[in-house]
């Protein structure tokens, strides 16, 4: 497999290396958090005066961990470095779908800094100069977008800044100017693929080579069935906007775990309940501190997604640890008649049945005191020409297999393709109707 590095020397430090450059960034960010109202009220609280009295990991790890929670009561300006915007040249803000939104700010260096890293994610995944980059995440206030964009641009890819949405333009500029690689939510991917078969487009008349994929949890086998129907590779991208949005951690071209990049980013895993940090191996909730951002430093930051680290060394022969798959996010869980489920766990079991399509949905009713839960699946259009019987019997497979993995008995549904609601972002799957409870 041809291994290509954007910097291989800090790719491939030891650790110790990469330690001591944690260290040493570690105080400058320390530096720039004593101008935020945030850092110096808990600094002030915790007896830190100066940047010199963090100087280990164990001092390190005294400093508070930081939920979505104080961002939004910082908002807007709580967690900014300064008394003004004058350093300040760009800024984002999430979706704020969930209450008041998150704003981050970047400076010259820290935007620079951030480019440089999604080169070196885009390198990892095997992208150069010669690629075609087709970046379908939606620009604007969300990271999706821009995020990638200069990191692409940085290393030196032809970039079409489309953004999301218009699923036939989007096909049709793969044509025109031979895409090789898209970058996508595997939510959008799906759907495309549903488009591209409608439209009797011929696959063979695209040069896909590749997807960045990211943005939103999805499973194995969901990437597994994506790579099959383009006959393309698709790399797992992961991100958040609090740490400079998507390029956090990427997969290599062996697929095997998103090296995160350590020397730019703090990893630790810790127990959600109880803030404990866990050892490496075991499933818990990542924390992250961004060593690259000093307009808007952000340490020990919680980030509610569930994943674990694999210690042993890849074999593209970076250095750099890597995440799990996102299992999923602790908010995400779903509890239905008391049994705790993973969205995650459901699309794993229907995404490996073979007649299942590109789409599905998770539906939660309540009848009486009973949570009922509906899964509701598209498959492959010709199984609805044959036998009836035929559906039934898949209908009683795929319940089956959910009971077996996840101790519910779904109802399930099954669709044609086209029926069920379609995204080109992040995809909203689960409708809860249960009300109150
Ligand atoms: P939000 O969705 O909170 O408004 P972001 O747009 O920054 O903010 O989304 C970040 C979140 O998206 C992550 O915390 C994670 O839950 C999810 N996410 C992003 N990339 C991936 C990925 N590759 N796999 C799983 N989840 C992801
Ligand atoms: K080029
Ligand atoms: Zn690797």
């Amino acid at each position: 497999m041809q291994v290509n590095y954007w910097n291989k020397e800090i790719e491939t430090a030891d650790r110790a290396e990469i330690e001591a450059i944690q260290l040493e960034k570690l105080q400058h960010i320390i530096k720039a958090a004593f101008k935020t109202p945030f850092y110096s009220r808990h600094f002030k609280k915790l007896g830190i005066k100066s940047p010199r009295d963090i100087k280990t990991f164990e001092d390190f790890r005294k400093l508070p961990l930081v939920s979505k929670e104080d961002l939004r009561r910082g908002y807007p300006n709580g967690f900014l470095a300064g008394e003004n915007y004058d350093d300040v040249v760009r800024m984002h803000s999430s979706s704020g779908t969930t209450g008041i939104p998150t704003v981050i700010y970047w400076n010259r260096e820290d935007l620079e800094a951030a480019t440089d890293l999604v080169a070196r994610c885009l390198t990892a995944a095997g992208c150069t100069r010669s690629d075609i980059f087709q970046n379908m995440m939606s620009y604007g206030l969300f990271t999706g977008g821009l995020g990638l964009h200069y990191g692409a641009e940085r290393l030196g890819m032809m970039v079409i800044p489309i953004g999301g949405g218009n699923t036939i333009r989007q096909i049709n500029t793969m044509r025109d100017f031979g895409t090789t690689t898209l970058h996508i939510t595997p939510s959008y991917l799906m759907h495309l693929a549903t488009a591209i078969k409608e439209h009797g487009i011929a696959l063979e008349t695209l040069s896909l080579k590749r997807a960045i994929v990211g943005a939103e949890p999805h499973t194995e086998e969901t990437r597994r069935k994506l790579e099959e129907i383009f006959n393309i590779d698709c790399y797992n991208c992961y991100g958040l906007s609090e740490m400079n949005g998507p390029g956090l951690a990427f997969e290599c071209v062996y697929k095997n775990g998103l090296h995160i990049w350590e020397d730019s980013y703090i990893l630790e895993i810790i127990d959600p309940a109880t803030g404990e940090l866990l050892p490496d191996g075991e499933t818990g909730e990542v924390v992250v501190t961004c060593l690259n951002r000093r307009a808007m430093p952000l340490m020990r930051y919680r980030t509610r997604d569930l994943a674990h680290v694999y210690t042993d060394m890849c074999q593209c022969g970076r250095t750099h640890r890597r995440l799990s798959r996102i299992k999923g996010r602790t908010d995400d869980m779903l509890i239905i008649n008391g049994v705790n489920v993973f969205p995650s766990q459901i699309e794993e079991v229907i995404m490996k049945i073979p007649e299942v399509g590109t789409n599905y949905m998770i539906h939660l009713t309540k009848s009486g005191a009973i949570d009922r839960l509906t899964v509701k699946v598209e498959i492959y259009s010709k199984m609805f020409s044959g036998d009836p019987v035929e559906l039934d019997i898949l209908k009683d497979k795929i319940s089956e297999e959910l009971r077996a993995s996840i101790y519910i008995h779904p109802r399930v549904q099954l669709h044609e393709p086209g029926i069920l609601p379609t995204f080109e972002g992040k995809g909203k799957r689960v409708v809860d109707e249960r009300g109150e409870f």
